[in-house]
């Protein structure tokens, strides 16, 4: 059963080419973010496609400190900002208003987007509780777009729950007992997102370094009603290590590599979209996750059985999850109902697609034959008694 968000959605239709894209800009120049920043392009990606009828709210973070200097802002429509974790209830407040404001009359009735981002700190950790809620609204419109730059960066690149395995952080510095410092594999915000919120109409990921996609899912979002989500991956110099010049480059790497893919859940259907889509459809092979890795200070104390294990990890989110890199379980069955059952699509991507497959220097069970360490990635001392309980935290 569809519920109709009460209230209209603007009609934004898809931009398809950057060179249809609207000219006019809602997140302007004023902002004091590092050179190469991937966190501000999306803001003024997503501002240009909601257009002028848009309220932004934001959570504490780079997107706040570093846009609202001295008195300085580049946001041309209304912004406000919230606390660090209340992306959703600011929302679901903003949304809950706007409506009341109209309904009696106080202001003119007309359809208006509301648009609350968070940082990975401030929502796939602290105010993932605020967005589940969010998500069950289903009589408001608002997105939540959430900008993952993979740290809480704004107070020194501290370990999110979305750091990558392995890489070094304030909190995760790699030391001489243990190379391995952040063990945690990133949590898949989306894809949790999406099955746990089965009213929501619009769950996307995106990342500003594949731009048109990016924003056409800001207008899908906008123009489904109720409330929706959009994931972004942010390459941030400061925190990943790299020379600014290199942010898209990195960005489109993760998806070339498999490592974060692109999609949206629309009404129920899942479809894989740009890059990801042809991986998903056999048409390209991924990259060895080396080169991305690689191009990042955050992993240069990796050596071959670390790159070997991410290589595995990602192998397994492609081969064996129910729908690859969304739905982070395999299917035990049999099914035994009546009615049709559901296809999966998409799954079983054949093991020739592997990205490391016949290239020598990138399989993982190269690596496990002739280890330069020992078996467990993490460890230099190869005790297993004393991992991973006799560690002080990584942090949080
Ligand atoms: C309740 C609360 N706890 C801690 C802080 C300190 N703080 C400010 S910004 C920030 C980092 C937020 O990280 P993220 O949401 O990932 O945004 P980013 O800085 O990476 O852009 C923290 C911990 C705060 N402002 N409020
Ligand atoms: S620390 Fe990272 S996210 Fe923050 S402003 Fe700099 S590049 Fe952007
Ligand atoms: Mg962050």
């Amino acid at each position: 059963m569809t519920v109709e968000a009460p209230g209209r959605a603007l009609k934004l239709e898809p931009i398809r080419s950057i060179k249809k894209a609207p000219v006019e800009e809602f997140y302007q120049s004023g902002h004091r973010t590092c050179q190469g920043c991937l966190s501000a392009l999306p803001m003024r990606l997503m501002a240009k496609a909601a257009g002028p009828r848009t309220i932004v709210l934001g959570t504490t973070g780079c997107m706040y400190v570093a846009n609202t200097t001295y008195m300085t802002t580049p946001w041309v429509v209304p912004w406000m900002h919230t606390q660090l974790g209340a992306a959703g209830s600011a929302a679901v407040g903003t949304s809950a208003g706007l409506k009341a404001l109209m309904r009696k009359g106080k202001m003119k009735d007309e359809p208006i987007n509301v648009i609350a981002f968070c940082g990975d700190g401030g929502g796939a950790d602290m105010g993932l509780s605020a967005i589940s809620a969010a998500l069950t609204d289903i009589e408001y419109n608002l997105l939540i777009f959430l900008y993952d730059n993979e740290s809480y960066a704004n107070t020194d690149i501290q370990t999110s729950g979305q750091t990558p395995w392995g890489a070094v952080t304030t909190f995760s510095p790699p030391g001489k007992k243990f190379r391995i410092m952040q063990r945690r594999w990133k949590k898949n915000v989306p894809g949790m997102l999406a099955a746990g919120h089965p009213d929501t109409r619009y769950v996307a990921s995106g990342t500003p370094a594949i731009p048109v996609d990016m924003m056409d899912k800001v207008r899908a979002a906008l123009r489904a009603g109720g409330p929706t989500y959009i994931h972004v991956l942010d390459p941030c110099p400061k925190g990943w290590h790299y020379d600014p010049e290199h942010s898209n480059e990195l960005g489109k790497l993760a998806i070339e590599t498999g490592i974060y893919p692109l999609y949206e859940v629309k009404d129920g259907v899942l479809n894989f979209t740009g890059i990801t889509k042809q991986i998903a459809e056999g048409r390209r092979r991924r990259k060895p996750v080396r080169e991305y890795l690689e191009k990042q200070g955050r992993f240069a104390h990796f050596k071959n059985q670390d790159y070997a294990y991410f290589q595995k990890k990602v192998d397994e989110m492609w081969e064996q999850w129910i729908i690859p890199c969304v739905v982070a379980f395999s299917y035990g069955g049999p099914i035994n109902i009546t009615g049709d059952i559901p296809k999966v699509r998409n799954r079983n991507v054949k093991r020739e697609n592997a990205s490391w497959a016949g290239e020598p220097g990138h399989s993982h069970e190269e690596f496990a034959e002739t280890p330069d360490e020992p078996q467990e990635p993490w460890r230099d001392d190869n005790e297993l008694g004393r991992y991973p309980w006799a560690l002080p935290s990584t942090g949080q």
